[in-house]
């Protein structure tokens, strides 16, 4: 497979291409792609170097698939100029993830629906994306009626710059490039991406949505508040979920158990339950503080913690370019 990775020299791209070499991805030949000014620079993969090329270069090169981590505006401007030149493109931006043609992916729950027709598939956000891989089973076997989760935001969900600022911050730099509006280094920021005219923020209301289109049910209510820490290891969320029919807690750790995808960390006497800096690297969910909420029927208290820049970007990626390889879609 030729595989173009734009956006190559970004936080998710370098992720991209770690993962793709880790899972053994068929690569025959490897396309970094950035914008002009990284053009002519060199990535490594698998040991080798490889020059950024510019858009127009990558489409003339014919790759079989695109993986897209460059931000909304360049995916919908180049996404299409891929997809007519035949390249199926893997987008990790929330360009195309609420477009009614285009497919949301999670391959553990709909990556059977993906068919040779679809030439730009959406990766989901990577808080949504951790969030679904340990509700689906759940929603199957006991039907999910209301999510209220809280999330504790990893800098690198922003980018590098941002991971910049919280180290300038922590060295006590006082001239340094701020990405946030405040101060990160020992603080907390219940604002992640825009705020809209209703008084949620954009990341929340992807929450929302993507997880309705995901899991294929629009009856799943779900209500947010995202958090930006000084984190870098991954994002973590409590999740509080209300379901139609009632549960058994060992019932619950045996589906979690059994998914493929999910590690269950959850032995809290013995201090065992996920954490960022446990999760960093790795392309598994990690779910824990498994518990009844007392307070209401039917009711689950998790915590849920994933590497954001691996199961919820370039892991997420890269298993729906496996999927389509495997099935012949590309
Ligand atoms: C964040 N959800 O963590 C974003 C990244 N896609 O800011």
């Amino acid at each position: 497979m030729k595989v173009a990775v734009v956006g190559a020299t970004g936080l998710v791209g370098g992720e991209i291409l770690k993962v793709l070499a880790e899972r053994n991805f068929p690569v025959t030949e490897i396309i970094p792609v950035a914008s002009e000014r990284s053009i002519g620079k060199k990535i490594a993969f698998k040991g080798k170097e490889f020059e950024v090329v510019g858009y127009e270069t990558a489409i003339s090169m014919k790759p079989n698939v695109a993986i897209f981590s460059a931000g909304g505006g360049t995916s919908l401007e180049m996404a299409p100029q891929f997809a007519a030149a035949g390249i199926t493109v893997v987008d990790n931006s929330s360009a195309w993830r609420m477009d009614p043609t285009k497919k949301l992916v999670v391959p553990e729950i709909n990556a059977s629906t993906l068919t040779p027709e679809d030439k730009i598939i959406a990766n989901p956000n990577c808080s949504t994306i951790q969030m679904v891989v340990v509700m689906n089973p759940l929603h199957k076997k006991y039907k999910i009626k209301r999510v209220v989760v809280s999330t504790y935001q990893s800098v690198t969900g922003t980018g590098k710059a941002a991971v910049d600022q919280l180290f300038d911050e922590r060295a006590g730099k006082t001239d340094y490039n701020k990405v946030y509006p405040h101060k990160i280094d020992l603080n907390v920021l219940p604002h992640i991406d825009s705020f809209l005219d209703n008084g949620y923020t954009k990341e929340e209301m992807k929450m929302i949505l993507e997880t309705k289109k995901i899991m294929m049910d629009d009856s799943i209510q779900v209500t947010a508040t995202t958090v930006r820490i000084p984190t870098i290891g991954g994002h973590s969320e409590s999740v509080n979920i209300e379901f139609e029919n009632d549960f058994d807690l060992a019932e619950v750790r045996a589906i979690l158990e059994k998914e493929e995808g999910i590690i269950v960390q959850d032995d809290p006497k013995n201090f065992v339950y996920p954490m960022p800096i446990t999760a960093h690297g790795k392309d598994e969910v990690f779910v824990g503080r498994i518990r009844r909420d007392d307070t209401q029927k039917n009711t689950l208290n998790l915590w849920i913690v994933a590497d954001n820049l691996r199961k919820g970007a370039a892991t997420n990626a890269v298993q729906i370019a496996e999927y389509l390889a495997a099935h012949n879609l590309i």
